[in-house]
């Protein structure tokens, strides 16, 4: 890597050294793993900190607009290879531990993940981060320092067993406590009116309130190749302070230890769930927590440059990740009109100029609905605020749709005793988008119909992206090595240059070496399935992998069914030509949902049944890597064949995973979904297998109240026979009735849910299809190396600097600011 000029390895060396002394009271011979990992860890936090201190210097001068990245989710993985890279200085810093005897590998090893979010979304706003910081862009992430983030997965006798993940344990080397910002949340108590005499305006106090004290913790997060170091603003709770109280409240004991506890609950776990909305009242209170503390602090500090909030958002903006976030807008209400004094027009006016959301997903479970019972006793005065905006909202659509009462009933913001988070969105954002082209069509023409019809001009898709710093350059040292030598190594903050690879598809010797490189992925791999689960896998088998969290949208219950149908076809033809093949799947459970657990148990019943069937020869294997997460995402990318992205068509509103094994050059097997739909339209038709209904298909079929599993049930005697080894016992011999939910969920209707919900059945055919045309395809070597390739060519699109490109200019309509060099 180039222009490292000002890297002191000397220097390095020495805060190494001097930092493992003053921290641990050790010379670096004597201290752990965990220990040199700290001393590494500061050495490399103090080479940021001159670069933090001078973008936040260069953002106060320019005074450009900022972008607030609001989300109760950041997935952000490890962070001391991720700077490391980022700096340029990866290679150098290696370069110094070695001489330290210290393997760089191990060091990262050390490293807790910084898991603070479910999957998808949360990894998205991680990878967004990260291209906002390499473009140079104003912009703070603001979330939650959960105190625990997402479970730690661990399969006991096959089953999902959750262990809290204690992260911070060792503490956080890169974070920064802020304690000089202080910011009071209010919660519970009434809303007290009058009216002030002096300015005739009514006046709003609320009383006899819980209050908490939020403080900031400062995460910095390292631009690619600049010298631009954004922020992470990340909430933790603490009881008010006390001794700030009046003597009144002093005395009030039941008040304090309540506050308390407020304040020990609100921050300590993330929800495990993924695409599903859980109403619990702990949840709205975090949600409003970091919400209120980030929209306080945003207009202190427009404040203290500028003394009209009526123009915040020239300044500002908030993207709303999800409708989790959405109480923003109301937050923000308050804030004008409460604190700042402005009248409802010209708070709403501003409002509507500063706030806009992102829509994630169409699974009706993940709709977000607050009681209002629940909302207006939390949150009293903001309930009051949303309960005015419904009131004038309804206004308005009935002069659109005079007499039109069903148009109320789907857009109102407060209907059958509900607070509808997404449509407080969609009618206070100045820009509502999906993540991908297919979901928001899909938006567009049917979730969210009315409201496109109504304000269409809010409307847009900003197809999501992944950041290649972190999915290829750290991920795929090799790959992103040779990548560089045939094209230079523009791609890392241009991806689109990456077709240049194309001239080389034909190569015979690129072809190999690609293959090659491919090769030593997945014996890395292999290696750390072995040290991690024991079991050997063969790196000269086609890996064929589905990570993501185990949802049955995502049917992961499909890929194992066909798992368990070759393995019959196997048995009954032992010398079928198949190519060998490991399936390995990697997946957590919200710790809730049980037939997502009771798949897991499937996964792990059936690779027990087949792995140690010696009469197959080793033709399939099938491996449930534990604890799948962002650290070894990045091993599991680099190393795999082919990509199973087969949600049912409408359901995965973009997918993210899709692009990371695309950009390794693994072969997509997937549905018309998401992402995958552009993902085809990039690479070419011919470069991925896709099968399976499609989404208008899908769409119809549900407004048709679903089709007839029996009917297939009936007639396929393969699927018929798969299906009754769920019940028969031949992978659960203990316990013939393990998986009968699973199999009932395939075959019956039950109270309201359609029987096999997810088109599992009806797709099974044409998937197994795809698969057999993978194992052709995988048969000619150097037809597959050039698919490979030309899928790694064409993944240009996906990078979430493309993203964020669209977000500034279609959207946010933010100025670079180029931070100078420091010392
Ligand atoms: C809501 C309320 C209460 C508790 C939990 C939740 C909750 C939490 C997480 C609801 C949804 C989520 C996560 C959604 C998610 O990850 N969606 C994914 O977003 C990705 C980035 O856009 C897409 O690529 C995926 O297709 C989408 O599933």
């Amino acid at each position: 890597m180039s222009n490292t000029s000002w890297f002191n390895k000397d220097e390095f060396k020495k805060n190494i050294i001097s930092n493992c002394k003053s921290l641990f009271r050790k010379n670096i011979d004597e201290a752990d793993k965990q220990q040199l990992f700290q001393s590494v860890a500061y050495a490399v936090k103090e080479i940021i900190i001159d670069r933090w201190i001078a973008t936040q210097k260069e953002y106060a001068k320019q005074d450009k607009k900022t972008v607030y990245y609001m989300s109760m989710e950041f997935l952000m993985g490890r962070a001391l290879g991720n700077n490391m890279i980022n700096l340029m200085a990866y290679d150098e810093m290696k370069e110094v531990l070695e001489e330290l005897g210290m393997d760089i590998n191990v060091i990262e090893d050390q490293e807790p993940d910084a898991a603070l979010g479910n999957g998808g979304l949360g990894r998205l706003a991680a990878c967004f981060l990260d291209s906002l910081a390499t473009l140079e862009y104003p912009a703070y992430g603001c979330g939650i320092r959960y105190k625990y983030g997402m479970f730690k997965q661990e399969i006991k006798d096959g089953y999902q067993v959750e262990v809290p993940d204690n992260w911070l344990k060792d503490g956080n080397p890169f974070e920064i406590k802020r304690s000089e910002y202080p910011t009071v949340v209010k919660f519970g108590g009434y809303v007290r009116s009058y009216r002030d005499e002096k300015t005739g305006r009514d006046m709003f106090v609320q009383e006899d309130y819980r209050a908490v004290t939020a403080i900031p913790y400062d995460v910095p997060v390292v631009g690619y190749g600049v010298n631009t170091v954004n922020t992470l603003r990340i909430w933790d709770a603490e009881p008010v302070d006390t001794f700030n109280l009046s003597s009144f409240d002093k005395g009030d004991y039941q008040k304090a230890v309540e506050e308390e506890n407020l304040a020990k609950n609100i921050v300590e776990v993330l929800y495990p769930n993924d695409n599903h909305y859980a109403g619990k009242e702990l949840r709205l209170k975090q949600q409003y927590f970091f919400v209120s503390a980030s929209v306080q602090r945003a207009i202190a500090q427009y404040k203290e440059r500028h003394d009209d909030v009526r123009k915040l958002y020239e300044k500002v903006t908030f993207q709303l990740n999800d409708t989790h976030p959405t109480v923003a807008v109301a937050e923000l209400m308050r804030i004008l009109m409460d604190e700042e004094g402005l009248e409802w027009d010209e708070a709403w006016d501003v409002t509507t100029k500063t706030v806009a959301y992102t829509n994630h997903t169409i699974m009706a479970e993940a709709l977000e609905k607050w009681p209002i019972e629940l909302f207006s006793r939390l949150l009293p005065r903001i309930y009051q605020i949303v309960e005015e905006i419904n009131r004038r909202f309804v206004e308005e659509i009935k002069a659109k749709y005079p007499g039109n009462q069903d148009k109320i009933r789907k857009m109102a913001i407060i209907y059958d005793g509900q607070v509808k988070m997404a449509n407080l969105a969609i009618c206070a954002g100045y820009s509502v988008n999906g993540v991908a082209k297919l979901h928001t069509e899909i938006l567009e023409k049917q979730e969210l119909k009315d409201f496109y019809e109504m304000m269409p001009e809010k409307f847009n898709n900003k197809t999501n992206g992944i950041t290649q710093r972190r999915f290829l350059l750290h991920a795929n040292p090799l790959l992103a090595a040779w990548i560089t030598d045939k094209i230079g190594d523009g791609w890392i903050t241009d991806l689109t240059q990456l077709k240049k690879l194309k001239v080389y598809v034909d190569d015979a010797k690129c072809q190999q070496e690609l293959m090659q490189i491919k090769y030593k992925n997945k014996v890395r791999l292999a290696k750390y399935i072995k040290e991690h689960n024991g079991i050997d896998v063969d790196p000269n088998s086609i890996f064929d992998v589905q990570v993501k969290r185990l949802h049955e949208y995502k049917r992961q219950l499909l890929n194992i069914l066909h798992v368990m149908y070759l393995y019959n076809e196997v048995k009954k033809n032992p010398d079928m030509d198949i190519k060998p093949r490991t399936f390995i799947f990697g997946a957590k459970a919200a710790a809730g949902y049980k037939i997502a657990k009771q798949t897991i148990k499937l996964i792990n019943s059936v690779a027990d049944v087949i792995n140690n069937d010696a009469s197959i020869n080793g033709k399939i294997k099938v491996v449930f890597i534990e604890n799948y997460r962002v650290s070894n995402g990045e091993i599991i990318f680099a190393a795999a064949d082919v990509s199973e992205q087969i949600s049912t068509a409408s359901k995965e509103a973009s997918g993210t995973g899709n692009m990371k094994f695309m950009l390794n050059g693994a072969m997509t097997l997937g549905t018309m979904d998401g992402a995958n739909v552009e993902i085809v339209q990039e690479v070419g038709i011919e470069n991925a297998v896709i099968f399976g209904l499609s989404s208008d298909e899908v769409i119809r079929y549900e407004n048709e109240g679903g089709y007839d599993p029996m009917e297939i049930f009936n007639n396929d005697q393969n699927i018929r026979e798969v299906l009754m080894e769920l019940i028969n016992g031949k992978y659960s011999p203990d316990d013939t009735e393990r998986f009968r939910d699973i199999y009932n969920s395939l075959l019956n209707n039950q109270g309201g849910r359609r029987a096999d919900t997810y088109f599992i059945l009806k797709d099974f055919r044409s998937y197994a299809d795809a698969q057999k045309i993978i194992n052709e395809r995988y048969s000619d070597e150097k037809a597959w190396a050039k698919s490979m390739m030309l899928n790694i060519a064409s993944a240009g699109k996906f990078s979430s600097d493309r993203t964020i490109e669209e977000y500034v200019h279609d959207i946010w309509k933010l100025e670079k600011v180029h931070i100078p060099d420091v010392k």
